[in-house]
C-alpha cells in the first residue's frame, strides 16, 4: 500500500497570504536572510529580528488554510484507512498544516508559534509578541527568548526520522518549494538513491524540477486536492 513522503515549502502557504520567500516581492526580495535568520543576526539586534517575525506571527494568525492544506490533512486519513501512511515534513514554520487538521506534520525547520529560551532551553506556545524584555515562564529570566525556528547555519530538526520515513516511502513528492535550501533540497537526490519515485507539485518549474519523474504545475490550491483525488481513488 501507498507510503508517501511530502515535502511543503512556502508555495503550499502562498494562497493563505503568507509570503514565499524567492517569488518576485518574496521575503527575501524585502529581508536580508543573512541579517534575519542566523543566529548572529539575532545575537548583533535581537529587537530587529523579533521585529521580523512579530510581524509574520501576526500575518499567520490572520491567515487561514487553504485547499491544499486541506487536501494533504485529508490524504493522510485515506491512507492510513488503506493501510499505508504519509509522513507530511514541512519546511514552514506556520502551522496551516495543523489548522487544516494534519495531526502529524514534522516542522524541520521549527515553528513560528513557539519560543525557546537560550538560557534554559524551555520551549512554550507563542501567539504574541517576543521582546527582549519578554521573561521566559519557566526559568523567569528576560533577555534569553528566540523564536523555535532553525536559522541559516542551524541544524534542521529531526534529520534521522526524516531519513528513516524516506527510505520507507514509495513515492516522494515536493510541494511548493524552490529546491533552493538544504538540506531538504537534496531529499528528491536521497528519493532517488532509494529508488523511489519522485513527484514536484509547483506553480512553475523549479531550479530542482530535472530531478524529478514527473512535475505537474499549477497553484497549490488547486494541483494538490487533484493528486490526492488521484491517490486515494488508487489512480
Ligand atoms: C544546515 C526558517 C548544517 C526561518 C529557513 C553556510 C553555513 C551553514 C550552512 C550553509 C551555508 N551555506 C549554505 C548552507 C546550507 C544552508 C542553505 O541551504 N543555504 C542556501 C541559501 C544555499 N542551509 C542551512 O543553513 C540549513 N542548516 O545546513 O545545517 C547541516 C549540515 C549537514 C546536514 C544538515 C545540516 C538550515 C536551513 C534552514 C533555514 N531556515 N527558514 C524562517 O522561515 O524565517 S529557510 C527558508 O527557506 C524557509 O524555511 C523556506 O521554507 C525555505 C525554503 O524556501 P521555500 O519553502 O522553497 O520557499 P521559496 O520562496 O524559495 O519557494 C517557493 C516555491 O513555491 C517557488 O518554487 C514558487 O514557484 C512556488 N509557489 C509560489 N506560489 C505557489 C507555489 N507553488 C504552488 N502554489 C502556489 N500558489
Amino acid at each position: 500500500m501507498r507510503r508517501l513522503f511530502v515535502l511543503t515549502g512556502a508555495g503550499v502557504s502562498a494562497e493563505s497570504g503568507l509570503g514565499t520567500f524567492r517569488d518576485p516581492g518574496g521575503i527575501w526580495a524585502k529581508f536580508d536572510p543573512m541579517k534575519l535568520a542566523t543566529p548572529e543576526a539575532f545575537a548583533a539586534d535581537p529587537d530587529r529580528v523579533h521585529a521580523f517575525y512579530n510581524l509574520r506571527r501576526r500575518n499567520l494568525l490572520s491567515a487561514a488554510p487553504n485547499a491544499a492544506h486541506g487536501a494533504l490533512a485529508s490524504l493522510a486519513t485515506g491512507l492510513a484507512a488503506r493501510g499505508g501512511g504519509l509522513f507530511l515534513c514541512t519546511q514552514n514554520i506556520d502551522d496551516l498544516h495543523e489548522r487544516a487538521g494534519s495531526a502529524q506534520v514534522h516542522h524541520m525547520h521549527g515553528e513560528l508559534l513557539r519560543s525557546r529560551c537560550l538560557g534554559c532551553g524551555a520551549r512554550a506556545p507563542c501567539r504574541d509578541e517576543l521582546k527582549t524584555a519578554t521573561a521566559c515562564g519557566a526559568c523567569g529570566r528576560a533577555g534569553r527568548l528566540r523564536p523555535d525556528v532553525v536559522w541559516f547555519g542551524e541544524m534542521p530538526l529531526g534529520l534521522e526520522a526524516i531519513e528513516t520515513a524516506l527510505a520507507e516511502a514509495d513515492l516522494f513528492v515536493a510541494i511548493g518549494t524552490s529546491g533552493s535550501v538544504y538540506p531538504a533540497a537534496g531529499f528528491v537526490e536521497t528519493a532517488r538513491g532509494f529508488g523511489i519515485r519522485t513527484c514536484e507539485i509547483n506553480l512553475a518549474p523549479s531550479d530542482n524540477a530535472a530531478m524529478f519523474d514527473e512535475c505537474r504545475c499549477g497553484p497549490a490550491g488547486e494541483a494538490v486536492p487533484a493528486f490526492v483525488a488521484e491517490m486515494l481513488d488508487g489512480r
